[in-house]
Parts: structure tokens; C-alpha cells; sequence
């Protein structure tokens, strides 16, 4: 077992417990990591989704190097996809993502954050693309998140310098949303996972929905996204409940 479950108040806490190896991913990591955002999405009881690594060093020192030794083409193109599955998982989550990274965050252990909806980090938190210091490339979509995320000049920086840059930059470049001292990042996630909960979760949905398929679209196109979207709700109990509740001056009742 490389993945700790935990449910607190809605809250869905995955820790990827792999600590002797930096919690790297290797494709049973992976499948595991599927297989629990997958049960948290089913789950009636979970409304947001945390994602962290066990410890204080890691949150996840990237994709097996011991185990890519060993791959051939064919092995390379399986195990690229495995991780492009995952973080298509938790890109497509209807229910938001956070990353709480508490530690090294390299290679495909920052893609994996950069597939998370929201980014918090601790202090001693470390980020990088370090594929072409080990002849590879980013390839948990690291090419193509980080540019969207970070900026085409920054991201071209990080994937070919390879180096690590530490919170304080990764928040100047808004590669991460937030910096905490690290014994104060679980809570302040789970704070924000808290503040996420009193809304619709219908609209957290179809949000995420609108803002992942902004970067596959034109604007124009975009833009038609999002208005279809928002006239759905006009449909739905979610949005005549939160207008009802406001002018009703009472919070709005968005989950049982
Ligand atoms: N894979 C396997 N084992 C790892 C990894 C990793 N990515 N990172 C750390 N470990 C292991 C070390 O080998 C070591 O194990 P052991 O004690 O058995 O030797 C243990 O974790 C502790 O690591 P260190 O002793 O190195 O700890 P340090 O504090 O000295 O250094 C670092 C920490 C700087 C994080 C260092 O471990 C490091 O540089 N790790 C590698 C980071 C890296 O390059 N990550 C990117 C990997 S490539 C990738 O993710 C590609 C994604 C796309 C894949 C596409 C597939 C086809």
C-alpha cells in the first residue's frame, strides 16, 4: 500500500507513503493513486481532494529512476501514459484538487501538483523539471502544464536549466499559489478545502469544467463554454437555492 486514505469533514486526504525513496512514483504508485482520486470522486461523503506526501522532505521526488533504468521504448510509452492518466484524473475531477506539497516536488512529482486545481507549499518546498539532467523530458505533462501555468519563458527556463527553484520563486512565478512554514500547511490547506465546501457543488464542477477547457480553446470558443455552463444552473436547485439564500440573508444549504 503506497497511498493513505483519510476522510475528515468532507475532506479526502490522499498521502503518498513511499518515504525511503522520497515517495518517487513507480507504476504501482500510480495505479494506487488512480484508484484512490477515482473512489474520493465516486465518494457521495467527499467534496474536496487533498494531495500530499508522507514526511517533511517530499512530496514526491518524481517518477521511479531506479525503475526507468530498465525500460525500453515500448516500457518508456506505457509508463508515460500511466502518468498522463493519473494527472488527466485529477485535472478532470469534478471535485477540486489540492496539492499540499511539503517537500521536493521534481519532475513528475511537480506534475502531479501542477494537475492539482490549486497549489499550496510549505517553506522548505522544492520544484523542478530535472528530466534532461537524466536525458529525458517532462513527460507526466510537464511540457504542457507548466508553460500554461507558469508562462511560456518561465516554463522554457525550468524544463531545459533542469534545476530546482525553492517556494518563494515558485510563487513569484505563480507556480504555486501559497507558502506556509511546513507545520502549518496541512491545516491551512484543509482551511481552504473548508472554505471550497460551502459552495455549490454543482458550480465547483462546472468551474474547474470551464477553466481546464479555457486551455484548449480559443477565447471566443472559450468563452461559449462558459456561458452554456452558466445557463445550465439556471436549471439547477444548487443555483436557486445560493440565490435564494442571499436574498434571504441565510447561508446557502448546498449539501445534505
Ligand atoms: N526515483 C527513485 N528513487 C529516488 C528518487 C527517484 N526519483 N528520488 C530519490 N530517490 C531515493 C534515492 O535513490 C535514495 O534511495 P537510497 O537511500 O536507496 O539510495 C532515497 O530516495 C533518498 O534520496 P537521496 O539520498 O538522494 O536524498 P537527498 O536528500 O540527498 O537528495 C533529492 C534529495 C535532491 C530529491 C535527490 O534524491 C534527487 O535528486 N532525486 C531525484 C529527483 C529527480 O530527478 N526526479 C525526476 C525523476 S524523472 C521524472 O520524474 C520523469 C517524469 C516523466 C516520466 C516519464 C516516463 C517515461
Amino acid at each position: 500500500m503506497y497511498i493513505n486514505k483519510k476522510v475528515v469533514d468532507q475532506i479526502g486526504i490522499l498521502t503518498v507513503d513511499r518515504e525511503d525513496a522520497l515517495n518517487a512514483m513507480n507504476p504501482a504508485v500510480l495505479k494506487e493513486l488512480d484508484q484512490s482520486i477515482k473512489e474520493y470522486i465516486s465518494e457521495q461523503e467527499v467534496g474536496v481532494i487533498i494531495i500530499t506526501g508522507v514526511g517533511d522532505k517530499a512530496f514526491i521526488a518524481g517518477a521511479d529512476i531506479k525503475l526507468m533504468q530498465n525500460l525500453d521504448t515500448k516500457g518508456g510509452l506505457e509508463f508515460g501514459r500511466l502518468g498522463q492518466e493519473v494527472t488527466m484524473t485529477i485535472e478532470d475531477s469534478p471535485k477540486p484538487v489540492l496539492a499540499a506539497v511539503n517537500g521536493f516536488a521534481l519532475g513528475g512529482g511537480c506534475e502531479v501538483a501542477m494537475a492539482c486545481h490549486v497549489r499550496y507549499a510549505s517553506e522548505n518546498a522544492k520544484f523542478g523539471q530535472p528530466e534532461v539532467k537524466l536525458g529525458l523530458i517532462p513527460a507526466w505533462g510537464g511540457t504542457q502544464r507548466l508553460p500554461r501555468i507558469v508562462g511560456k519563458g518561465n516554463a522554457t527556463e525550468l524544463i531545459i536549466g533542469g534545476h530546482m527553484i525553492n517556494a518563494d520563486e515558485a510563487l513569484r512565478i505563480g507556480l504555486v499559489n501559497k507558502v506556509f512554514p511546513q507545520e502549518n500547511l496541512m491545516d491551512e490547506t484543509v482551511d481552504f478545502a473548508k472554505t471550497i465546501l460551502n459552495n455549490g457543488p454543482d458550480c465547483l464542477a462546472e468551474s474547474l469544467r470551464c477553466i481546464n477547457d479555457a486551455a484548449g480553446h480559443s477565447l471566443i470558443d472559450g468563452l461559449n463554454i462558459e456561458v452554456e455552463a452558466f445557463s445550465e444552473l439556471f436549471g439547477t436547485d444548487e443555483t436557486k437555492e445560493g440565490l435564494s439564500a442571499f436574498v434571504e440573508k441565510r447561508r446557502p444549504r448546498f449539501r445534505s
